[in-house]
């Protein structure tokens, strides 16, 4: 049927549209059309040559819907007056919409720089909230998945509660619903952790889910904002995803939005537009049943009841205050005062949410004061890292998540034995010796957790972890902060099970020094060098490349002998994607390696990492400090690198 055709068909059926032309359809604005039940409706066209070619040939998503009413029942859609009807205004050209609210095609224009990075998209705050620069990503998004991920589908939506997640949430859910999404689930108040949104999204079998975040880096007006995609089994979207994504944001041209009131999302309930619902959750539930099945909960309780253990966990103000009040001490029985930093705001208290040595530092002071308590945690923005601290002793993320996997028998989860391990390339190679104890697959993946989904997915993989605090498992797709520290928790509880009351118990420090006799000692550090000049850095970088490419095996470095220098790539073994430049490398003959990376979370200039590792097997040395330890080899590294001639800095801002 010629175009033409297509406009008399219309014109013929109802008696309120009078006249199309190519500006807004005021009259047909009063027409609703329905068809079966009255599913779908329309209350206003705006026509354009292109519009009206999909209409007709259906070809186009802008305009499928909308073909989709028209030429259903032969053409004969019935169409009725419609008193509430809403007409557009010109440049913003309504399509169709279904029953209860209108969908608006609203103009836009590529914005640059929208490339994620190691997880989601970073910038800072005002950035994001300049006109379009959140709803072109999540359109393009949008654009990027299958349609049976968008049409129909179910998505969950949480967050870290920063600053502007509020208005984000309403732009989200407009934006799904605009794009045929049937369903969101939004945490109370927007809220729910990195963790429990994978968690939500395997219990409820959604198709994906937002995670409103930029994690451990600070919120607040001048601070940073985020976002971050999971897919259906609950993992960051790969990068075959995110690419695409980038892609569509270099040409967007439209955002589709429905034009339906901001939901209230402080209380639970469901909101029914139409057929798009915005059912807002509890964002502990799932998550909590979940951990649950994956721990011994009596156990847990046992030991945090105990007047012979003292428990501190610092939620940062950050998503975790959600979490450790109704787990730690709700659930589990926890004194009232574990808890400290619990309420999640929107700044973070002024903080950075990053549990490391120097960030954390209101637990580090208790963990190391006088009269310290047996175990101490926190968790950053999102929930997903931990960091673990006993008396006076500091896990290492690295030690953590082979520490963990050697005590997977204290987890009642992996009851029937562990798949497989996995760590992120510059995480130290302890967890690379409990593999090889324990006769267990082992996968070294590029920095990132993305990369640990497929693996797991595949039945690859049970405990993963990155030296960056990140440590999970299979459980869900996410590194995750509370499952890291209820899993030490479990490992204390299991090693002093049967103690009586007033009997020492093994502490944390303990544990670890049992683990190093066994398996010797990797000695690892990271010295972080944030908001770096981009130039000087990469430059930087050029620089270590070109060393790379004229090295060989046998070239001394001090003591150190070279016995490989590269650039990291990671060829997937499910889906064979290979991911290249992933970290530059220089590995010695005894094991011993120094890392380069930039960082990809952050919003302003370049984040230099240096990561450095050496395996000590003597008992001896297992209680040197590991700034001393490393000193040679860290004194190389900042030589190979001239760190300081390119970026004129003489300390790193955070060393770990
Ligand atoms: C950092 C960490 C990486 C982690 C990522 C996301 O990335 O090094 O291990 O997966 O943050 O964690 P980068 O590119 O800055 O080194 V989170 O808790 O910020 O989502
Ligand atoms: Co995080």
């Amino acid at each position: 049927m010629a175009l033409t055709t297509a406009a008399a068909t219309l014109q013929t059926t109802s008696r309120q549209l009078s006249s199309i032309s190519s500006n807004v359809r005021a009259n047909a604005a009063a027409a609703p059309i329905s068809q079966n039940a009255g599913a779908l409706r329309f209350e206003s066209l705006t026509t354009s040559p292109s519009c009206w070619t999909a209409l007709h040939f259906s070809s186009s998503r802008s305009c499928s819907v909308m073909g989709e009413v028209l030429w259903s029942n032969g053409g004969a859609a019935r169409l009725a007056p419609k008193r509430d009807s809403v007409v557009r205004a010109a440049g913003a050209s309504t399509v169709v919409q279904p029953e209860g609210f209108q969908v608006t095609t609203v103009p836009t224009k590529p914005i640059e720089g929208q490339k994620t990075g190691t997880s989601g998209l970073r910038k800072k705050v005002k950035e994001f909230m300049s006109p379009n620069y959140l709803a072109n990503w999540i359109q393009a998004l949008f654009d990027s998945l299958p349609d049976e991920d968008v049409k129909g589908s179910t998505l969950v939506l949480g967050g870290d509660g920063r600053y502007f997640n509020k208005e984000a949430a309403q732009i989200i859910i407009k934006i799904a619903a605009g794009n045929g999404v049937a369903k969101i689930l939004v945490g109370r108040d927007g809220i729910a952790s990195t963790p429990a949104v994978s968690a939500i999204i395997r219990a409820r079998k959604a198709n994906g889910g937002f995670i409103m975040s930029a994690s451990h880096n600070p919120g607040g007006p001048k601070y940073d904002w985020g976002i971050k995609f999971n897919y259906s089994s609950g993992q960051p979207a790969p990068e075959a995803i995110t690419d695409k994504i980038y892609g569509n944001t270099q040409s967007i041209k439209e955002i589709k939005q429905a034009d339906i009131p901001d939901v209230n999302l402080s209380e639970l309930g469901v909101h029914k537009f139409g057929d798009f619902t915005v059912e807002v959750i509890d964002p502990v539930a799932d998550y909590l049943d979940l951990l649950e099945q994956v721990f011994d909960f009596d156990l847990l309780k046992s030991l945090l009841t105990s007047k012979d253990f003292r428990f501190k966990f610092d939620a940062m103000h950050a998503v975790t205050g959600a979490y450790a009040k109704p787990i730690f001490v709700d659930r589990l029985g926890a004194p009232e005062d574990s808890v400290f930093n619990g309420v999640p705001l929107e700044d973070f208290g002024g903080g950075h949410p990053d549990p490391n040595l120097t960030y954390a530092e209101e637990l580090v002071k208790i963990m190391y004061g006088p009269d310290a308590p047996d175990l101490g945690a926190a968790s950053d923005g999102d929930g997903d890292r931990n960091m673990v601290l006993g008396n006076h002793f500091f896990i290492t993320p690295s030690d953590s998540v082979a520490m963990i996997a050697a005590y997977a028998e204290a987890i009642p989860y992996f009851r029937s034995g562990l798949k497989g391990l996995a760590r992120s390339m510059p995480t130290s190679g302890a967890l690379d010796r409990v593999a090889k104890e324990l006769g267990l697959p082992f996968f070294e993946t590029p920095t990132g957790w993305k990369f640990f989904g497929n693996l797991m997915d595949a039945g690859k993989c049970s405990v993963c972890g990155e030296e960056s605090f990140g440590t999970g498992s299979d459980h869900v797709r996410e590194k995750d902060g509370i499952w890291a520290v209820l899993a030490w928790l479990s490992i204390v509880a299991y090693k002093n099970k049967g103690k009586k009351e007033g009997e020492e118990l093994v502490s944390v420090a303990d544990i670890a020094k049992e683990h190093w006799r066994k398996y010797g000692r990797n000695f690892f550090s990271r010295y972080d060098y944030e908001e770096c000049d981009s130039d000087s850095a990469n430059k930087m970088v050029e620089h270590l490349r070109s060393i790379i490419a004229s090295s060989k095996k046998g070239d001394k470095y001090g003591p150190y002998e070279l016995e490989v220098a590269d650039d990291f790539a990671y060829t997937d073994p499910i889906d064979g994607s290979v991911a290249t430049k992933q970290g530059l490398r220089f590995i010695f003959s005894d094991g011993s390696r120094i890392i380069y990376r930039l960082s990809g979370t952050g919003s302003a200039g370049a984040t230099i990492r240096i990561y450095i590792e050496q395996y000590e097997p003597d008992t001896k040395k297992h209680d040197l400090d590991a700034q001393e330890a490393l000193k040679p080899l860290i004194d190389i590294a900042l030589s190979i690198s001239k760190l300081q001639e390119f970026t004129g800095r003489t300390k790193p801002t955070v060393i770990t």
